[in-house]
């Protein structure tokens, strides 16, 4: 079995972006690699979080991964915060990599177009999750399409270190599905759906209200057309809705086209939200019983005594290499 890894932050409420971009494809993958799945709670660093709302966000994601079907048999499931490897293997990678490629990764950039106050941690960040994936040598990281750069970031740092001083890292393969990698927000489709947005009228919370969810995509905007078909450049609303369709129902987009041939966007719409509506009903009712246990605390407990296991032994091999390591420990 292949290693695979990946990470989402506890930065809010999960959306249906997160969702099928991420969580879905994750379930998906359980049966058929060895996971490694973590909370990006270091990362979440990089903006103020309210620490109580931290504690919630972090335990309804891990919450939320459980009833969305990840069994944590299969997977090993953990905080970032708990292995202090990453932190440590980040370090040197920093040190490994170059202002003008940190530069050059579009997060740090948006920000700085957008004159926003920019953290330092921001601006690190990438140095940061490529030692989360190259602590694990995973041959392949699911993640939405914003994370791709970061992704590649790691495969040239990963280059950069085996070249320097030998083999040591596996090179990573950045893993983005075709459909649902980046789900757009209903009320602007130009824009991605995003869990830190301040409005929330274009988008799907998986823990709300499931008749407001209901409503968010009977309110969608689309176009004047009239005609269900895909084309993201001139109808990305209605193409973001048959993303949407596709990954939850398992049908095709042209599968949908056909299907919808000629059916008004109402139709459409209310057949999606039904689907929205049971996908989420199912979820809840699971994150209910989960929510209330101390499951989740022994969870996290044994998963991260798994993953500290891989991690100390990677961050060993790579300060022997480097020469840090004087004696043996
Ligand atoms: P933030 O708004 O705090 O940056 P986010 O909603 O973009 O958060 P992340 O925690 O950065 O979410 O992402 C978790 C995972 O979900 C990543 O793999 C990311 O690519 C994916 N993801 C996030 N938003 C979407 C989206 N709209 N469509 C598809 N995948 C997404
Ligand atoms: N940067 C990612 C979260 C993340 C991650 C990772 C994803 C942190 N470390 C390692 C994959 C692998 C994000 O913002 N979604």
């Amino acid at each position: 079995m292949e290693r695979m890894l990946s990470g989402v932050k506890p930065t809010g409420r999960i959306t249906l972006g997160n969702y099928i971009g991420a969580i879905k494809p994750f379930v998906s993958y359980q049966d058929e690699h060895e996971m490694f799945i973590f909370i990006a709670n270091l990362h979440s660093m990089t903006v103020y979080q309210e620490p109580k709302e931290l504690r919630q966000n972090t335990k309804d994601l891990i919450a939320l991964y459980i009833a969305a079907g990840l069994d944590p048999e299969k997977v090993t499931l953990f905080l970032q915060s708990d292995v202090m490897e990453h932190s440590q293997l980040g370090w040197y990678l920093t040190c490994l990599s170059g202002m003008g490629e940190l530069s050059r990764m579009t997060q740090y950039k948006d920000k700085v177009a957008k004159n926003e106050t920019i953290g330092t941690g921001i601006f690190v960040y990438p140095t940061l999750m490529a030692a989360d994936i190259l602590i694990y040598n995973p041959k392949y990281v699911p993640v939405g399409d914003d994370q791709k750069q970061h992704v590649e970031l790691a495969r040239d740092l990963a280059e950069r270190f085996n070249k320097r001083y030998s083999e040591t890292f596996t090179i990573p393969e950045p893993v983005v599905r075709k459909v649902g990698s980046r789900i757009m927000d209903l009320q602007n489709p130009e824009k991605k759906m995003s869990k830190s947005d301040k409005s929330d009228k274009g988008c799907i919370y998986i823990l709300d209200d499931i008749n407001i969810s209901k409503k968010k995509i009977m309110s969608a905007v689309t176009d004047s057309e009239g005609s269900i078909r895909f084309d993201p450049k001139n109808k990305p609303g209605i193409s973001n809705l048959l993303e949407i369709y596709s990954t939850l129902s398992g049908k095709s987009i042209a599968e949908l086209e056909n299907q919808y041939q000629g059916v008004g966007y109402g139709t459409f719409k209310k057949e999606l939200a039904d689907l929205v509506g049971d996908e989420l009903a199912k979820i809840q009712a699971r994150y209910n019983e989960i929510i209330q246990g101390d499951y989740i605390d022994q969870i996290l407990h044994e998963g991260a005594k798994k993953a500290k296991l891989i991690a100390a032994k990677t961050l060993a091999k790579v300060e022997r290499k480097m020469g840090i390591t004087i004696y043996k420990r």
